[in-house]
């Protein structure tokens, strides 16, 4: 969509603005594409200069919700792997048979999945939400990833999600499990982040952030499996042993699917009451007070005149501007 109209008047767009439309640009899918654009209609300065760009909005959006009602079928084995989002952020699990994923889901969520100890046990994905501190992560369990086989859907699974665990078994050679898994998401245009955001994926890629898990660390000669996978990917991810037959790291596990998630909380407040701490507000790292404000009600960008901060600022309630980039736990009071 073009934003500079032939207008006689410049249109004077926001930074917010620009924000919203990157956003739909962005945006794969017909809802995702719907909430960018009513986004980007609520924050468009509205005065002569921007009239007939409303205009253009307004049309698009009735087109998106014409497309939304008449969306083709999609075949009943790829519909099994649209898997609603929900909670902070998805994270899908991938492995190779065997390998422990579905133990796992049922370990850290209340979903369950049918665990085997022949391979191929689970056929379709199975969500369930995980909780760290104050926030419900989903995960996603998924059939085994393939030699040289996609299942159609899976790719668009796994794009649409916040984060990968990958998980290896430490008593069968993991550090080959791990190169065949990267291969099958190459194959998928899909680069794997791990520390770092690294060089920016060819058109048609896209990277997500993994984190790399051993499981099975309990059994003989897990740890020493363990160390020559750390060895050769540590540079690269984050690494992880885990026994989750015998609960063991899962603590750090959950805190470690957090960390690649590149998330963080702030908490919004009211003048003369405490922040509910239960409640946190989430965004991408980097985000300013704006999209704090943008998070808590549209209108609110707008009016914003200024915020204070507990927690990152220089001392206690400092006043910032709407361009102050907040930090994991502040919190935040705004003012319009
Ligand atoms: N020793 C040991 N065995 C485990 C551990 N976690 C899972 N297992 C066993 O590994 C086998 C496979 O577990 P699943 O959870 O079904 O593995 P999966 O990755 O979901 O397998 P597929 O659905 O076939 O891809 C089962 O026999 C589990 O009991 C662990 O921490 N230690
Ligand atoms: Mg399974």
């Amino acid at each position: 969509m073009q934003h500079i109209t032939t207008g006689e008047m410049p249109a004077n767009l926001t930074p917010q603005y620009l924000d919203a439309e990157l956003k739909f640009k962005q945006a794969k899918t017909t809802p995702e594409k719907i909430k960018a654009l009513e986004v980007m209609m609520a924050v468009i300065p509205k005065h002569k200069g921007t009239e007939r760009l409303r205009g253009q909005l307004k049309s698009r959006m009735a087109k998106l919700k014409e497309e939304l009602q008449r969306r083709p079928a999609v075949g009943k084995a790829e519909q099994a792997y649209n898997v609603k989002r929900e909670g902070a952020a998805q994270v899908v699990l991938l492995g190779l048979p065997n390998s422990g994923k579905s133990s796992l889901l049922c370990r850290i969520t209340h979903a369950s999945s049918e665990v085997a100890d022949y391979p191929f046990t689970t056929q379709k994905p199975i969500p369930g939400m995980m909780t760290f501190e104050n926030l419900q992560i989903q995960l996603v369990d998924t059939p085994p990833v393939q030699m040289d086989h996609i299942e159609p859907g899976f790719p668009n699974l796994i794009r649409g999600a916040e984060g990968l665990l990958f998980l290896v078994d430490l008593t069968e050679d993991p550090i080959f499990q791990m190169e065949i898994l990267l291969e099958e998401l190459n194959r998928m245009k899909i680069r794997v982040a791990g520390k770092g955001p690294g060089p920016l994926p060819d058109p048609g890629w896209i990277s997500l952030r993994a984190l790399l898990v051993g499981n099975k660390c309990e059994a003989k000669n897990a740890m020493e499996a363990y160390r020559r996978f750390e060895n050769h990917f540590r540079d690269a991810f984050p690494i992880l042993p885990v026994s989750v037959e015998r609960g063991m790291n899962l603590g750090e596990l959950r805190k470690e699917i957090y960390q690649i998630l590149n998330i963080l909380r702030v908490y919004t407040k009211t003048p003369g009451k405490e922040a509910d701490r239960m409640e946190p507000v989430i965004l991408k790292k980097g985000s300013t007070v704006e999209e704090v404000a943008l998070s808590v009600h549209k209108d609110f960008v707008a009016k914003l005149r200024y915020a204070r901060v507990w927690g990152s600022g220089k001392f206690d309630g400092q006043m910032v501007k709407r361009n102050y980039v907040v930090n994991e736990g502040d919190v935040i009071e705004l003012h319009i």
